[in-house]
């Protein structure tokens, strides 16, 4: 039987998440799901960051089993694909909307949302919309944590990649040419925006008093580098700074693997660090109208529900700090006094999510289930 095939659209709104997401997305659906995936991006060069095989200057190339085209401005005529999703909500072309219409079957089309903790969106998750003047059905797929939600994004052979690395944490040290840091130190990866209060951060955790080396890839690519005047490496008191270039995106899950706290931001570094079985720090994408809080409480109820509530506290009074650009530096004690707990509770948190079917397998059965 002919592989079914499947169009994933994706528009870079902001920085790396859209197209990090769509591409796990469709080396998932193509590898895992056999699936013959056909990946329209429009910036060819972000993702360009994160897979060094791609060549950001061809509008078409084959990666991973999956076709990559570049998404112009002028689109093409092409014939749509048993089923289409568009990330995110990004407007498919004209052209191609009038294919889909025009073809028999109708492609099944699927909206996938962004990932979000809060419980409206099981009510909403399925839920077909009618075109408004297209003989076409779109259906809304929501991501989450719940069981009656679309999941998240989880490689079949991730757990036990992860297991492998954790076991030999120095292979991480030694691939990237760096010195095996010290028994008693705390190794912290930090990825967030240029909003967050790093220097009160850093100044916090120099002053410290157990050693902190702060691994930060693309780090000096964030603006906030420079306005707090950071110079890598950087080293005061008990705190040594190094930056990484940005990693790949398998580089990237290793790095989240080795460390001891991982600060994350966005969607998918956030999910990848749920994935590492290790606390982390959430710095959350900004919303107009402060919406994006809600996302962040909803989240932090369902994450600590089942923690001890000082451990719970120090989490949630971290968050807030360092979400509204303020000073950590009162939040950071009961925060690092807490850490082996939450490394206890990340652990278990990975193995309850992993009980979940991941976002891609949901996918290709609700798919199946329209076709
Ligand atoms: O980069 P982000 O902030 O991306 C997104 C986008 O801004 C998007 O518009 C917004 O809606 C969404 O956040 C919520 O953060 P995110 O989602 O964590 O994406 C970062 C990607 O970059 C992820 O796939 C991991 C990858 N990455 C690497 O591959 N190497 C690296 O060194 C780092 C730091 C990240």
């Amino acid at each position: 039987m002919a592989h079914r095939t499947l169009d994933l659209f994706c528009r870079v709104v902001d920085n790396y998440g859209d197209a990090g997401i769509a591409w796990r997305l469709a080396c998932q659906l193509a590898g895992e799901h056999a699936l013959q995936v056909r990946l329209w991006l429009d910036r060819l060069d972000v993702l360009g960051k994160m897979e060094p095989r791609l060549d950001p200057a061809m509008p078409r190339q084959h990666i991973q089993g999956v076709e990559i085209r570049h998404w112009p401005a002028d689109f093409p005529e092409v014939a749509p694909s048993d089923a289409v999703i568009e990330a995110f909500g990004c407007p498919l072309p004209q052209r191609f909307l009038d294919a889909m219409a025009r073809r028999r079957p109708a492609p099944v089309w699927i909206n996938l949302e962004y990932l979000s903790a809060e419980a409206w969106v099981e009510s909403c998750h399925g839920l077909p919309s009618p075109h408004p003047r297209l003989p076409l059905t779109q259906y809304f797929f929501y991501p989450g944590f719940t069981a009656r939600t679309g999941g998240v994004l989880r490689e079949r052979d991730l757990t036990a990649k992860r297991e492998a690395a954790q076991h030999d944490p120095q292979a991480f040290w030694r691939g990237l040419n760096l010195a095996v840091p010290e028994e008693n130190t705390l190794v912290v990866s930090l990825f967030c925006y240029p909003d967050a209060a790093l220097l009160s951060l850093f100044e916090t955790w120099a002053q410290g008093e157990r050693p902190i080396l702060a691994l930060t890839p693309g780090g000096e690519n964030n603006p906030a580098w420079h306005s707090a005047g950071i110079r890598a490496p950087w080293l005061q008191g008990n705190l040594e700074v190094r930056p990484l270039p940005f990693l790949s995106q398998e580089e990237y899950d290793r790095l989240l693997w080795a460390c001891d706290l991982n600060f994350v931001r966005g969607e998918d570094s956030f999910v990848r660090a749920q994935w590492a079985a290790r606390p982390f720090v959430w710095h959350i994408y900004r919303q107009a109208d402060r919406a994006h809080l809600a996302k962040l409480e909803a989240f932090l109820r369902r994450y600590t529900r089942t923690l001890p509530p000082s451990a719970a506290l120090a989490l949630a009074r971290f968050h807030e700090a360092w979400n509204e650009s303020a000073s950590p530096a009162a939040a950071w004690p009961a925060l690092a006094d807490g850490l082996e707990v939450l490394r206890r509770h990340a652990a278990a948190w990975e193995r309850q999510l992993r009980g979940q079917p991941d976002l891609a397998s949901q996918l290709v059965i609700f798919i199946a289930g329209k076709i």
